[in-house]
């Protein structure tokens, strides 16, 4: 008697090659903390004919987030968004425009009534009546209010839907705020996946958990796949070793940041910002921003990203052994003298974030006195 296949069944979608896609389920399974035996469940539910229904809601946004998935370098990423969902309102994508594409959306609300999923885009103008954003001569904010109770479950997708992002950095002159808190009196669930632009697999790892599993991943205290946003940046940067050794780079394009030492110092807020960057990376090319040379600013922590100064130290949330480590067998020649420099090093980076912290405490103490 044969054994059957685990993929069995699963055929790739077009314009995949099937390896790859099994490849891709594998990877998708780990990337949400599911062991490999799932994968196959993941591939027949990415390709099953019974597709949800979306209707994707934009608000004060810059499109980023659509075109971090649509874009990609990578085509499986394009071709499996848009073969797992039926995208049936998008106002960046949508072919039909002005009314005709408004009764579209109704009409799709009201077939699809209790099992569509609501995507938003954007964060949502409050002040005024949310005139400043508005859809069809309506505001959008009234659109979000009266469809979020009709959807199966609604997803917030960028860090100006999950919290407000750039259109509330100060002075936020629209009152611009995050689905959440719109929907705060509602009860109704909202799945944040924040960044700016977040990064398009830890949106469809969620919509794929979604249509295998049927219901939400778990999520953390700020509406967050913890599969995703379970660990500070800091805890999985590559540059971590320097900062345990408290070799930091002081200015842009000093010997330190040439030799890619940590950028504490530059206000990277990678210590105080949870998200997967360092391990998923970006684009195909694994780059993200503290690998090119740049800082985490927190585009994705709630008060972080467009909210605390570029360049001010982190309030680093708490200091945990590194996941990777400096080589426990030094460079021939560096010998016992480089181990003892990296345990007091060690000491140091405590102590520039400590102070760092208690910079950042007296600043704050000072401002509240002079209040
Ligand atoms: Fe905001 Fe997304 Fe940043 Fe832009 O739409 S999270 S400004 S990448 O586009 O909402
Ligand atoms: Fe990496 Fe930034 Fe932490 Fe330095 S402070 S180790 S650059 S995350
Ligand atoms: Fe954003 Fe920081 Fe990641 S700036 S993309 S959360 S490294």
């Amino acid at each position: 008697m044969g054994t059957r296949r685990p993929f069995a069944g699963a055929e790739a979608p077009a314009g995949i090659n099937r390896r790859d896609f099994v490849k891709f389920c594998s990877i998708m399974a780990a990337s949400m903390g599911l062991p490999l035996e799932m994968a196959p469940r993941i591939a027949a539910a990415a390709t099953s004919p019974r597709r949800p229904s979306v209707i994707w809601l934009s608000a004060q946004e810059c499109t980023g987030c659509t075109e971090t998935l649509l874009r990609a370098g990578h085509p499986t990423l394009e071709t499996l968004i848009l073969d797992l969902i039926s995208l049936d309102y998008s106002e960046t994508l949508n072919s039909g425009a002005g009314r005709q594409a408004e009764a579209y959306r109704e009409k799709m609300i009201a077939e699809n009534e209790g099992k569509f999923v609501l995507v938003c885009e954007g964060s949502f103008p409050t002040k005024d009546g949310g005139v400043y954003c508005k859809v069809g001569g309506r505001p959008v904010v009234d659109i979000l209010r009266e469809t979020a109770p009709k959807a199966a479950a609604v997803i917030a997708i960028g860090s100006c839907a999950s919290w407000g992002g750039v259109p509330s950095a100060d002075p936020n002159p629209t009152g611009a705020v995050g689905v959440a808190e719109i929907l705060a009196d509602s009860g109704i669930p909202v799945v944040n996946i924040p960044g700016c632009p977040p990064n398009p697999y830890n949106f469809l790892s969620t919509v794929l958990y979604y249509v295998t599993f049927k219901r939400l991943p778990e999520l953390d205290d700020k509406g967050r796949p913890a599969f995703a946003y379970g660990r500070l940046i800091h805890e999985n940067c590559e540059r971590r070793p320097h900062f345990d050794a408290g070799r930091f780079a002081e200015r842009f394009g000093d010997e330190g940041h040439r030799k890619g030492w940590c950028l504490y110092k530059l206000g990277c807020k990678g210590p105080e910002t949870f998200n997967n960057c360092p391990t998923l990376r970006f684009n195909d090319v694994g780059v993200w921003p503290v690998n090119t040379g740049h800082p985490c600013f927190g585009c994705s922590e709630q008060g972080v990203g467009f909210h605390a100064p570029l360049f001010s130290p982190a309030r680093p949330l708490y200091i945990t052994p590194p996941t990777q480590f400096a080589p426990a067998k030094p460079p021939r020649g560096e010998g016992a003298s480089t181990l003892a420099a990296a345990a007091v090093g060690a000491a140091v980076g405590a102590a520039v974030v400590a102070a760092g912290v208690s910079l950042r405490n007296t600043k704050q103490k000072d401002e509240d006195e002079d209040a």
